[in-house]
């Protein structure tokens, strides 16, 4: 009697959430109140292992030859991603993130404050991807900057000429001669290896990497950093670039119009975005305003369309 009291009590329980959350579909609240005859379809371990490992080596295979690889998954980069990914669902995307959380530094909206500030017109995006917002007049407010990452991200992994491979890591740039008989080179892929490898190097012997060809890459790395710059750092290194103007001090009036602008293809294969392009151009930092990322990814996305004629 006890344990039917109980079973009445769940259903009724249930009830009420089934009323509360109406927008709930109702296999899911068919479910609820129901758990004690509740199970799991059976599995194999081998099953699961098979699934997941078999999708990541044909996702590796496919996208050793892809059409645009996009270095980094910050705001910049997943910006550039999303933009690239609908206008363009004939092309094969690369997204390459290092972290095994992408997003780079758009958790949080500045020191560990929550809401995110974009300035007009960067609203535009927004709208486009769906984020919702305040209105306050030259800016808007994001009410949580992981709310932003978060849509955007959503909306690239769903599309299906999109692959990202997080907890990868770009090592290096695959270069080409350039055609003009130069000593100059053209950017023709990447070098990768997975993250926890890469940070390995000093203390194993040589580990050495996959790689990806593709005629476009798109590098969003950030500001210079422990993984940040990369791309143009290496350009240094390899002397394709005389050397980085680095990144100067804060003026978000100048700094988000010149990132934005700037954005473009900086050695033939290359085009550089987001605040990776402040250490080339010797660009000021803007901070805690994430307009000119979200702008920086489109022009970007624009730019590898035109420059490549794609
Ligand atoms: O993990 C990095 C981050 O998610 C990733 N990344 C860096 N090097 C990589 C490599 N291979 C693969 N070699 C790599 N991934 O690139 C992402 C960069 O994101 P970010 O948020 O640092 O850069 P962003 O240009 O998209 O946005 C910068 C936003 C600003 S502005 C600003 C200031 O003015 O102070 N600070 C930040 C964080």
């Amino acid at each position: 009697a006890q344990l039917a009291f109980a079973s009445k009590k769940v259903n009724e329980a249930a009830a009420v959430v089934d009323d509360r959350a109406s927008g709930l579909s109702k296999p899911l609240t068919d479910m609820m109140g129901q758990w004690d005859n509740f199970s799991f379809a059976p599995i194999r371990e081998s099953t699961v292992s098979r699934a997941m490992t078999r999708r990541y080596f044909a996702d590796l295979d496919t996208h050793a030859e892809t059409d645009i690889v996009i270095v980094g998954a910050g705001s910049c980069g997943l910006s550039a991603a999303y933009t690239l990914g609908k206008l363009r669902p004939d092309l094969r995307i690369t997204l390459i993130e290092a972290g095994v959380a992408p997003g780079g530094g758009a958790w949080l909206g500045g020191q560990l404050f929550s809401a995110m500030v974009m300035r007009k017109p960067a609203d535009v995006f927004l709208r486009e991807v769906g984020v919702p917002f305040e209105d306050e007049g030259d800016y808007v407010v994001v009410k949580h900057a992981a709310l932003f990452t978060s849509t955007v991200l959503a909306r690239v992994l769903a599309m299906d000429n999109v692959k990202m491979f997080n907890a990868t890591t770009v090592e290096d740039l695959i270069t080409r001669p350039a055609e003009d008989g130069s000593q100059g080179v053209r950017i023709a892929g990447v070098v990768t290896n997975w993250t926890l490898v890469s940070m390995h190097h000093d203390d194993q012997s040589c580990m050495d990497p996959n790689t990806v060809n593709a005629p476009v890459v798109i590098s969003t790395t950030g500001h210079d950093g422990p993984f940040g710059a990369f791309s143009v750092k290496r350009l240094v290194s390899m002397k394709q670039l005389e050397q980085l103007g680095g990144m100067r001090g804060l003026d978000m009036q100048l700094a988000e119009d010149a990132i934005v602008k700037n954005t473009r293809e900086i050695v033939p294969g290359l085009i550089v975005g987001g605040m990776e392009l402040s250490e080339i151009d010797g660009a000021n930092r803007m901070g805690p305003t994430f307009g000119a990322m979200a702008l920086s990814g489109v022009k970007a996305a624009e730019e590898a369309l035109r420059v490549f004629d794609l």
